[in-house]
């Protein structure tokens, strides 16, 4: 008998490590689109699309390729409900002994795997993920000894163990490993945002967009203008659009917020890269060259090329060194429950509605909004970081447990302690109104703290830094913030606080 090898939905690569050997006449392929995955967050149903319709390809594509492919698909009526049990009937037809697979990216899964072996009394061999640049077992030992992990140090390694912008003397271009300074401009509508890459749905696509809108009605989102690519071909399409027209203004722009653009100079490649249509190395080395070209500046392409070997890499190791531990991580004792608004982006503040409304339309928000609006909202209401995590893992295209989970709580609301993140990112309407034009546009007033009108982040701003003094009153990064609050007078900080208490009394109605 062969081997069954199982490949996931974000595992969508030719040369991924469970096909290594294998035998494309004695071995099955299987590949299922199940209830249990697609259910288990409110998946947005452009997340659904996207996964299914690129499962299809891959599958279709594997086949022209000579391999025998076993896959199942969706169907409300099946009794096989999760992967296991997609497997156990293909153990039994087709007598294989053996199962074959690729480390799983979410601890949920993955967990479930490890028990087949002995659920399902078949061997179950689990490989390496290669597709990652650091292995589990290296992050590990990296950070073995440090109280704190910094990413900046981590990235170095990265840059070089691949070489990515590294001088032939092992030094960083540029003489510099970053060079974020110059990555804080407002956007004010010159240059032109370039449209993005889109994709018109194929028949494959348009017969899920009919099934995900008819099975999945109730989840979150719209299949409306779908465009993203589903296929390898049209991922790496989609990559050469960004280099030749965004990234030579993604450093520059990287942290800037508009009323009229969704995308900016942002790649939009998460989606392709986290469910494997494109290769993480594929991508750095295109900015990279592109650079070398003279086609795009250095700080445009350090700051990309960091954020995929530094930042991807580093909340991946992370969240395998502490899970399961880490998701029930709460230091800052949040417990509210996550405004309804979250889910329809009914509410006065323009930022909010702005990014929301957008994550709704696109199953997509840039880092920014994600960062600095949504998640900063949510810190300073002090939300339960299980909910607002689980509102992450289910609004992104781009959303997988091993990436959200870090990015939310770590870096978003801080429960981990500041292991992830050296200072939380807190900021008050101030900052949106630097990086931004919502303000202009909002029912608050931005320059207004206390008053009935005024921004809800400022007054929410100062009751955090004053519920936690006794956590960050020591953080050097934190200092300027408490000599500034220790600066107003008692009558205003009175003031400050009591416009808080009751923002929180009613956030559902902001
Ligand atoms: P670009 O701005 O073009 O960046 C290029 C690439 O860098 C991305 O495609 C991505 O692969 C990588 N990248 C950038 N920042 C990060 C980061 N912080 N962590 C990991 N990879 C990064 N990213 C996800 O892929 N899935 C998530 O579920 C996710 N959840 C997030 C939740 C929060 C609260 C925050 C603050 C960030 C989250 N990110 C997540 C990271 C980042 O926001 C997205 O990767 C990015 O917005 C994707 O859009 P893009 O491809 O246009 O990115
Ligand atoms: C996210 C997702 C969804 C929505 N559906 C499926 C599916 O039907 N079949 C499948 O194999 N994988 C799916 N996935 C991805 C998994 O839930 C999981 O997030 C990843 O495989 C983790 O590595």
């Amino acid at each position: 008998h062969g081997n069954l090898i199982l490949i996931l939905g974000d595992q969508l690569t030719p040369h991924i490590s469970a096909l290594a050997g294998a035998d494309r006449q004695r071995d099955t392929l299987v590949m299922a689109e199940v209830h249990d995955e697609a259910s288990y967050t409110n998946h947005h149903r452009k997340k659904l699309v996207l996964l299914f319709s690129a499962m299809r390809h891959f599958a279709r594509a594997l086949q022209e390729d000579g391999w025998q492919v076993h896959y199942h698909a969706y169907d409300p009526a099946s009794d096989r409900r999760s992967l296991e049990d997609v497997i156990r009937r293909q153990l039994a037809v087709t007598g294989a002994r053996r199962v074959i697979t690729t480390e799983c990216g979410e601890w949920r899964l993955d967990n479930e795997i490890r028990q087949w072996a002995q659920r399902l009394d078949v061997a179950v061999e689990i490989r390496l993920d290669d597709r990652f640049l650091a292995s589990k077992e290296e992050f590990a030992n990296w950070a073995k000894g440090r109280k704190q992990l910094r990413m900046e140090f981590f990235y170095r390694e990265m840059r070089r163990k691949t070489g990515f912008l590294m001088t032939p003397d092992g030094t960083p271009e540029g003489g510099q490993w970053n060079f974020d300074a110059d990555n804080r401009k407002k956007w004010t509508g010159r240059p032109p945002a370039p449209a993005p890459f889109r994709v018109e749905p194929d028949a494959i696509t348009r017969e899920v967009i009919e099934l995900v809108n008819g099975q999945f009605a109730g989840h979150f989102g719209t299949t409306d203008d779908f465009h993203f690519a589903v296929t390898a071909t049209d991922a790496r399409a989609a990559l050469a659009h960004f280099i030749d027209f965004a990234l030579p203004c993604f450093g520059d722009f990287q942290d800037a917020m508009s009323e009229t653009e969704d995308w900016l100079f942002h790649s939009i490649l998460s989606p392709s890269i986290n469910c494997g249509l494109l290769d993480p190395r594929e991508v750095c080395e295109a900015a990279v060259q592109a650079w070398y070209a003279g086609r795009a500046p250095l700080n445009a392409v350090e700051g990309f090329v960091r954020q995929i070997i530094g930042w991807r890499e580093f909340v991946r190791g992370i969240y395998w060194l502490h899970m399961p531990g880490y998701a029930a991580e709460n230091r800052l004792g949040y417990n509210r429950d996550l405004p309804w608004f979250y889910w329809t982006g009914d509410t006065r503040m323009r930022c909010m509605h702005k990014a929301i409304d957008a994550t709704r339309r696109n199953a997509y928000a840039h880092h920014i909004q994600r960062l600095m609006v949504t998640g900063n909202f949510a810190l300073l209401a002090g939300i339960r970081p299980e909910a607002i995590c689980d509102w992450y893992l289910a609004v992104y295209a781009d959303a997988y447990d091993w990436v959200e989970l870090p990015n939310v709580l770590g870096m978003v609301m801080h429960a981990d302690g500041g292991y992830l993140g050296s200072k939380p990112y807190a900021a008050s309407g101030k900052y949106i109104q630097r990086m931004s034009d919502h303000c202009a546009n909002c029912h608050y007033k931005v320059s207004h703290s206390t008053e009935e009108d005024a921004c809800p982040f400022n007054a929410l701003y100062w009751h955090f830094i004053h519920r936690h003094r006794k956590q960050f009153a020591a953080n050097p990064r934190m200092t300027m913030m408490y000599r500034n609050w220790d600066r107003q007078t008692p009558e205003r900080r009175q003031a400050l606080l009591g416009r808080a208490e009751d923002l929180l009394e009613r956030l559902e109605q902001l």
